[in-house]
């Protein structure tokens, strides 16, 4: 999912409007078509348009800069040209944090088709909270991690990256700055040092990560990021050499900081990687090399993709999500052996289906794990209402579905000492009623 924190701010304010990321038209749409601004509704198939920013403007204001070195120069990319840098060189400031200790050696495995967690195979459920490592107070992460492992949910997926074309005002958190062809990581306390916190948490109260390293989607960064600084598309991000050199530098930071950690479920390549009418070669060869990279860093841990699930044959009803467009297999890269499990999403409002629909996407996916052998995890599912009602069937499709081995809705809410967390039609926010539909009796049930 990519809805973001501000979107829902400027929601608010203009209903007739479109919030950024949010759907604008397709196949059977009925709502507005505008968005608000800067964004513009763009076409991205016949059944789904999207408020995005406008092509080739990234006018970002120079914030206050707690150094003076601090370069807040704004490139401006066209799709049309391809920078070519001599300058890549990726640095990453040393590291003063040492990684946190560990408690136990007993990492989060596969078991055939199931999951082992501390030594226990079972059905795991747990959900996504992409900012709770960019929060600045140590008690509000406690506080989630206590609230989750109180719920009984057991897996926490978190935004391992937060990249940054312009360093933000002192306060602000960030992890990688991308500009003029070099990478620099904050390992700082506004830094890496917060995610820190996060894996020392959750080790704290039992609680199991998936961490991911880039965005496909210009929240917090992504690939667009990368794309300022670096050049390219978002499709030739995945071939571009300096791009991905300093993608795995930093993968490796992040690794090499918690590969001792048995708080950490996963490595997961991207949130949501797509590659818009390329062949499944260009997706299929970036998710071998980079998670064989994963794997020469840290052979124990396991690793994902973070996909959506899109481009299956198995079981398909020809409807857009099974069809190759996005440039995913998901059979044939779930067949990588440096790929532990495969990830699904069901966002069917998103994607022009209906929400019965739900059943079909993850009985297909199911037989397809089946085949390949390798559990998978419905890792992120929302619905914008009604969410009790439409989500608690697909919970119970995922839990009476072979191969399937484990949900996580989308995303938690919570209050914290700042107030209530972003609210972006999908969040079950802790305590509410939807919360005892969707967790608690869900939690239940096995
Ligand atoms: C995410 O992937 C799609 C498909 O390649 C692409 O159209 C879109 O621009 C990507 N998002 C961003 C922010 O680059
Ligand atoms: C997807 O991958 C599967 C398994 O490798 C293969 O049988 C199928 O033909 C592929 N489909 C396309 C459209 O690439
Ligand atoms: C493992 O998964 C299979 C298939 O989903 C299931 O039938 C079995 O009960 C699971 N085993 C355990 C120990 O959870
Ligand atoms: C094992 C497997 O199915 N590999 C295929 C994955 O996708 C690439 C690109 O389409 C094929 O070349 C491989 O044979």
């Amino acid at each position: 999912m990519y809805y973001s924190a501000a979107a829902l701010l400027l929601a608010g304010l203009a209903s007739a409007q479109v919030a950024e990321y949010g759907q604008c038209g397709g196949q059977g749409w009925t709502g507005s078509t505008t968005c608000v601004s800067p964004y513009t509704c763009q076409y991205q198939n016949d059944w789904y348009s999207q408020c995005l920013p406008a092509t080739g403007s990234s006018s970002t204001t120079s914030t206050t800069s707690k150094s003076t070195t601090t370069s807040t120069t704004t490139k401006t990319t066209t799709s049309t040209t391809t920078k070519t840098s001599s300058s890549t060189t990726t640095k990453s400031t040393t590291s003063t944090t040492s990684a946190p200790v560990s408690t136990s050696t007993v990492f989060p495995t596969t078991n055939g088709l199931n999951f082992t967690i501390d030594g226990e195979t079972s059905y795991y459920a747990g959900t996504n909270s992409y900012w709770i490592g960019f929060l600045t107070n140590d008690a509000d992460v406690d506080l989630v991690m206590q609230h989750l492992y109180d719920s009984g949910l057991r897996i926490l997926r978190v935004w391992g990256f937060n990249d940054v074309n312009t360093i933000p005002s002192s306060g602000t958190v960030w992890f990688q700055h991308l500009t003029d062809g070099t990478a620099t990581i904050n390992t700082g306390a506004d830094g890496l040092e917060r995610l820190d916190y996060v894996v020392t948490s959750a080790e704290n109260h039992g609680i199991k990560l998936i961490i991911n390293f880039v965005n496909n989607w210009s929240d917090y960064g992504g690939i667009a990021a990368y794309v300022s600084a670096f050049g390219g598309s978002a499709t030739t991000w995945y071939t571009n050499t300096a791009a991905q050199a300093a993608y795995q530098t930093y993968i490796k930071a992040v690794v090499s900081r918690y590969s001792s950690s048995p708080a950490i479920f996963s490595w997961e390549l991207a949130n949501e990687p797509r590659c818009n009418g390329c062949d499944t070669s260009v997706l299929y060869n970036w998710i071998k090399t980079t998670s064989a990279y994963i794997k020469s860093l840290d052979s124990e841990h396991m690793v994902c993709i973070g996909d959506e699930g899109f481009g299956l044959d198995t079981d398909t009803d020809g409807s857009y999500p099974f069809t190759y467009g996005e440039g995913l297999n998901f059979t044939e890269n779930l067949s990588i052996d440096t790929i532990d499990f495969g990830t699904l999403h069901l966002y069917p409002n998103s994607w022009g289906e209906v929400d019965t629909w739900g059943p079909t996407w993850i009985k297909a996916h199911g037989d397809a794990c089946v085949a390949a052998g390798k559990p998978c995890i419905l890792e992120e599912y929302g619905y914008p209402s009604d969410h009790c009602t439409v989500e608690a069937p697909w919970q119970t499709s995922a839990l009476d579905t072979k191969g399937i081995a484990g949900d996580m809705f989308w995303q938690w809410g919570d209050t914290l000492s700042t107030g209530q967390t972003s609210d972006d039609g999908n969040t079950i926010f802790y305590g509410s009623s939807d919360f005892t539909c969707l967790v608690t009796d869900h939690v239940a049930a096995f």
